[in-house]
């Protein structure tokens, strides 16, 4: 049986891919995964239909047979644990790309949401722009380190794994800013989106925004 994850009806972000069905879209696409979508209202995600699968009622969710999963990074992390094509077979590379995926989760992505809600609900603030060099030199500082890590090499670790597609989903939330800073991390970037399964993934997920604005 085929998956069924969530995703938004109408996503605040209009088709740019930054909302986290994304990672799990692009991550089924990489193990040829075929999967089912249920699109759900803002409304929608706080029913107590969709608070039994979703504690905390957003999305993505997980569902295939009996199991129910929430939290992309654990999706993600069922789905490359249980087909191949995400995880190396060697068990020290394969608990090194979990740990990147960890990284990008605990590590990387907290500041730049920290510093997205800053951007979202702060600018009227007095303190606004003081806020944002505190948050972005934040920003900064991982992406320093990450960079220096990453060099000259074209993935995190080895081959391409759940690690960097999960490191690349986290900076495309940046939408270009302050990674532009760092030449190696946009070529890295640039590679994952250059992948077809992400590219699959990006316009399943834009044909969602297309198709709501069309006319009736
Ligand atoms: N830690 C959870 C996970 O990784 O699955 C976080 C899930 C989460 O925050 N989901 C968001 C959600 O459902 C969507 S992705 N929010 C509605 C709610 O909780 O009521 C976050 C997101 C939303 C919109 C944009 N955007 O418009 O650019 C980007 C990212």
């Amino acid at each position: 049986m085929n998956p069924t994850i969530t995703a938004f009806e109408d996503s605040p972000d209009e088709g740019k891919g930054l909302a986290r069905d994304m990672r799990v879209r692009w991550a089924l696409e990489e193990v040829g995964q075929p999967y089912h979508v249920r699109l759900l209202s803002m409304a929608a995600l706080k029913e107590a239909a969709h608070l039994a699968l979703h504690p905390f009622g957003s999305i993505p969710t997980y569902e295939e047979g009996d199991l129910v999963l929430f939290e992309s990074g654990a999706i993600v992390l069922h789905i490359a644990d249980s087909r191949a094509g995400l995880l190396p077979h060697d068990a020290d590379a394969r608990r090194r790309a979990i740990a990147w995926m960890f990284a990008a989760l605990n590590t990387v992505e907290p500041p730049i949401v920290e510093r997205e809600m800053a951007l979202f609900f702060e600018q009227d603030k007095t303190w606004h722009q003081e806020r944002m060099r505190g948050l972005d030199e934040r920003v900064r500082s991982r992406l320093s380190s990450l960079s220096t890590r990453l060099g000259d090499a074209e993935w995190l670790d080895g081959s391409f794994s759940a690690g960097d597609l999960l490191m690349i989903e986290v900076l495309l939330r940046l939408e270009g800013e302050l990674v532009d800073e760092f030449p190696n991390l946009c070529a890295f970037v640039a590679r994952g989106q250059a992948r077809p399964a992400f590219q699959r993934a990006f316009a399943a997920q834009r044909k969602v925004f297309e198709d709501n604005k069309a006319p009736a």
